[in-house]
């Protein structure tokens, strides 16, 4: 059986367990801190970063590495073939990796969810309040890219995968996109979210997220 290692309220983490449920590949889930400095971690993943992933032939991290690795071990399924279409699935998966990271989790899920339980004291409010503000610039992106169910052709890709996988972590901190406002992509959003892939992994995040928030 193949392990996927990390923190279940990763983006990153989440990314790769939806894939694999989307492909019906079977894996076992263990826990891990970001940023672990366990030894044993560090040598599947020598920057410390989750998730990583091991099966029978391979011990491996980053999200992107994971699943161009099981595209190619279990026969290529959510990028595109199409020259076009894979550069647009390919730039909407370093958009979410990189722009929506840094304000949807760095910006505002680590200092409103994380770092309280890990410091023992408040929120940055001013912090949050600065990605917060930003928020409309990604979303006002994001709905010019979103035109029905899915980002790319007519099927679920990586870039669905990839960009909605942060909106779960922005609506447990209750920011998302209000659909008066970003109707397209509120929609979207919604749609990819119901898919059985996403329901088991909020399913097998939510007893965390209870204990970190203190609900
Ligand atoms: N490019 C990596 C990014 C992974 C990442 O940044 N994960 C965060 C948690 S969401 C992490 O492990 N941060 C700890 C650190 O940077 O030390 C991927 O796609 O897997």
């Amino acid at each position: 059986m193949s392990k996927l290692v990390g923190a279940a309220l990763s983006p990153f983490v989440r990314k790769v367990r939806v894939y694999l449920d989307e492909r019906n590949i079977g894996f076992e889930s263990e826990h891990m801190v970001p940023g672990s400095d366990d030894p044993e971690y560090r040598k599947i993943s020598p920057l410390g970063k989750i998730p990583a992933y091991q099966d029978d032939q391979v011990s491996i991290s980053d999200s992107s590495v994971i699943i161009a690795y099981l595209e190619r071990r279990h026969g290529a399924a959510l990028y595109p073939q199409g020259a076009v279409e894979l550069a647009r699935a390919l730039w909407l998966e370093e958009y979410a990796d990189s722009a929506q990271f840094e304000v949807f989790i760095v910006g505002i899920f680590f200092p409103q969810i994380v770092a309280p339980v890990m410091s023992g004291s408040g929120p940055d409010l001013a912090a949050i309040q600065a990605s917060v503000d930003r928020l409309p610039e990604l979303f006002d992106y994001l709905e010019s890219q979103v035109s029905g169910e899915f980002l790319v052709g007519d099927s679920l890709t990586i870039a669905d995968i990839s960009v909605v996988s942060p909106f779960v972590n922005l609506e447990y901190c209750g920011y998302p996109p209000n659909p008066a406002q970003w109707p397209r992509l509120a929609n979207y959003v919604a749609g990819i979210m119901r898919r059985p892939s996403f329901r088991n992994a909020l399913d097998a995040e939510a007893a965390m997220l209870r204990k970190m928030s203190g609900r």
